[in-house]
């Protein structure tokens, strides 16, 4: 890379740390953004090595093409914007930030995709590594740009990865050493245009992988499943909560185990598992395979597994008061993310609900309540349309609170032993806090202060 001129596209997160990484290594970096707005002297300022440095924003000129070696392109970008058909036009290379991360690269990767699960398999993949060695990492869609770091890996480190379709779309070399794909459902459509080319966007991750390298692969997503079907060359290995695999994760008689060259090794027992849903134990069977198959011992798996509560505020178990089980899910702010979380409730649950009005509908949200929810404590901008909505289901076990702190006076109050106390308001938190990480905390700070005796 060095004295090679690289133009870098897109000044957020990705283009800064990637910027960093070549300015570190040399190389005379042009950051590229179509956004005029941005202040280009600020942005000077943020790097070290600046004189090999220039920001040049709005167009792309062919003066400033010119003479190029390499494109390194933001995942946010998509590859049909006419400024990247110019730069194809005149042969330029192009490489997506995950790819020059893996330039630069010499740790050993996981790298995990799918359209949900990601963040919470990649969390609990870094959290295993946390455990068994200090030199790891929790990169890439994560919100953690891997260019910033990827130089500063040696063959010891560890890295958890999770990889978008955006991400995929333009490796060259990238090869992880383990991949895994959680699932597929469409999504990002706005880019790919079709499912066949966002499936075919994810199955790149095993692209480039050989018969020395694992690739898990969810069989009980049939999508998954079937799609994955054509690749062979990489060593394949399957999770299932349904069916004993050749090889992989599966579950019998309330324990997982890894099944590997016809023989059983028990890993942990799913009543230690504290993340709930059927969902997150895919994410949970995901995760103990890629941490096997990254040589993991199962000690440390188990161990790091019983102790996972989960991403912060997405079904985040807080605390148990009186026999009473606290969970947060403040990250609930639509009615689909809302549904996940009661379908996860393994008991009558008093759930807290409402907030800022996002006009959304409420009805299937409401429709999932008989059977789990006990009772709705509602708050918030939404109150009242909640409310209607629920009477017009025929439920009617609505209160209503000032604020979030009453609700769960209220709950801790009137929950038995047994219910669980579920804050999944499927609406926004702007009518009454900062941000939904403002209400989850404050919930979770107000579930800390309740007395235990
Ligand atoms: N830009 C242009 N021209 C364009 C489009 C964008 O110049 O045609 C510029 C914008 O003006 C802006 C910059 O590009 O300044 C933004 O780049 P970006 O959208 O790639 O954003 P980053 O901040 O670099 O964040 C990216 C990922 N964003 C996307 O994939 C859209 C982040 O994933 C990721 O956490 C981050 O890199 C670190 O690796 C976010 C995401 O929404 C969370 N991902 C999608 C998802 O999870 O569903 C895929």
């Amino acid at each position: 890379m060095k004295g090679k001129k690289i133009i870098v596209a897109g000044a957020g997160k990705s283009g800064i740390a990637a910027t960093g990484l070549l300015l570190r290594n040399g190389a005379k970096v042009i950051l590229y953004d179509g956004n005029t707005e941005i202040n280009a002297d600020e942005l000077k300022k943020t790097f070290e090595y600046n004189e090999n440095f220039d920001v040049v924003l709005g167009e792309l000129t062919d003066e400033v093409l010119d003479g190029t070696d390499l494109f390194v392109i933001s995942p946010g970008i998509s590859l049909e914007s006419p400024f990247v058909e110019k730069v194809k036009a005149k042969g330029i290379e192009i490489w997506g930030e995950i790819e020059l991360a893996y330039y630069f690269n010499n740790g050993k990767i996981a790298a995990i995709t799918g359209t949900n699960g990601k963040t919470t398999t990649t969390t609990l993949v870094g959290e295993i590594f946390k455990n068994y060695t200090e030199d790891y990492l929790v990169v890439g869609n994560i919100g953690l740009p891997f260019t910033q770091f990827a130089d500063s890996t040696n063959i010891n480190t560890l890295v958890a990865a999770e990889i978008s379709s955006f991400q995929l779309e333009t490796i060259v070399d990238f090869c992880p050493n383990v991949s895994a794909i959680l699932n597929l459902t469409p999504d990002h459509l706005n880019r790919h245009h079709t499912f066949d080319n966002y499936a075919d966007a994810k199955l790149r991750i095993a692209e480039n992988q050989t018969e020395n390298d694992y690739m898990i692969i969810n069989y009980d997503d049939e999508e998954t499943r079937k799609r994955t079907e054509k690749i062979t060359n990489v060593h394949k290995v399957y999770f299932s909560h349904k069916i004993v695999p050749d090889e992989g994760a599966y579950t019998r008689d309330g324990k997982i185990y890894i099944r590997e060259n016809d023989e059983d090794e028990y890993v942990l027992d799913i009543d230690g598992i504290n993340i709930l849903g059927e969902h997150n134990l895919e994410n949970v069977l995901a995760a103990v395979a890629i941490a096997y198959y990254m040589k993991i011992p199962t000690e440390i798996i188990r161990e790091t597994v019983y102790a996972f509560k989960g991403v912060e505020h997405r079904i985040e178990f807080v605390r148990e008061v009186k026999g009473i089980k606290y969970y947060n899910d403040s990250k609930g702010t639509n009615p689909d993310a809302a549904i996940k979380a009661v379908k996860a409730m393994d008991s009558m649950t008093f759930l807290i609900g409402g907030g800022y009005d996002k006009e959304s509908d409420y009805d299937e949200w409401v429709e999932t309540f008989p059977g789990v929810v006990k009772k709705i404590v509602l708050m918030g901008a939404t109150a009242d349309k909640i409310e209607r909505c629920c009477k017009s289901h025929g439920f009617n076990e609505i209160v209503k609170v000032e604020s979030l702190k009453d609700a769960v006076e209220y709950c801790y109050e009137h929950a038995k032993p047994g219910d669980n106390v579920l804050l999944s308001p499927a609406c926004a938190s702007w009518d009454m806090f900062k941000s939904y990480e403002e209400r989850g905390t404050l919930f979770k700070v107000y579930v800390n202060g309740l007395e235990d005796n």
